[in-house]
C-alpha cells in the first residue's frame, strides 16, 4: 500500500438493494410512489453517501435468489445494507435467514408506508432482521436510511 492510499480515510461501503418492480419507479402509480425515477433515487443517494464519507452500490432486481447472492456476497465486501425488498418484504423468510447470516446491519426501507395500507403489507419478515427501519417518506426514505445505517455502524 502507498503511503497516499495509507493515509486516505475509509469510506464505508452500503450495498443498496431494491426489489421487485421498483425498476418501475417515477414511470407507473406516481400518486403511491412518487415521480422520481430509481436511477435518480441511486444517484442522489450516491452524492449522499460521499458527503457522508461513505459509498453505495445500488441494484435492483426482480428476482429474489439474486437478491439472496447480493445479500451473501455483502459479507465481505460491505459494511451495511439498505434493502427495499419491495413485496418479498412480505412473504421472504429466506431474505430474513440471509440477513440474519450475512452479520452486517441492515435498514429496511419503503417508499411508502406499509403499515397504513392494506393488511397484507402490515407484516414484514425481514424486519426482525434489521437494525431499523425507514417508511413512508417516499425517495427521501433511502436517504435517511443511509443515516440511520451510517450512524448505526459508527457509534
Ligand atoms: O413502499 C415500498 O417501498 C414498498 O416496498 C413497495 C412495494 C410494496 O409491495 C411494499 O408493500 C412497499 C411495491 C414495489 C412496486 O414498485 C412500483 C413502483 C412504481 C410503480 C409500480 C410499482
Amino acid at each position: 500500500m502507498t503511503a497516499r492510499a495509507a493515509k486516505r480515510p475509509h469510506r464505508t461501503r452500503v450495498l443498496c438493494l431494491s426489489g421487485p418492480n421498483l425498476q418501475l419507479l417515477g414511470v407507473r402509480e406516481p400518486e403511491i410512489y412518487g415521480h422520481e425515477t430509481l436511477a435518480l433515487v441511486h444517484e442522489r443517494l450516491a452524492a449522499r453517501a460521499k458527503e457522508l464519507s461513505a459509498t453505495v452500490d445500488c441494484r435492483q432486481s426482480n428476482h429474489e435468489g439474486l437478491l439472496l447472492d447480493w445479500i451473501a456476497e455483502a459479507r465481505t465486501s460491505f459494511d451495511g445494507i439498505l434493502l427495499n425488498a419491495g413485496a418479498f418484504t412480505h412473504t421472504s423468510l429466506a431474505l430474513f435467514d440471509a440477513l440474519k447470516a450475512v452479520a452486517i446491519p441492515c435498514v429496511e426501507v419503503h417508499l411508502s408506508n406499509p403499515e397504513a395500507r392494506e393488511a397484507y403489507r402490515h407484516e414484514s419478515k425481514v424486519a426482525a432482521a434489521c437494525v431499523g427501519k425507514v417508511a413512508g417518506f417516499g425517495p427521501q426514505s433511502y436517504l435517511l436510511g443511509l443515516e440511520g445505517l451510517l450512524g448505526a455502524l459508527r457509534r
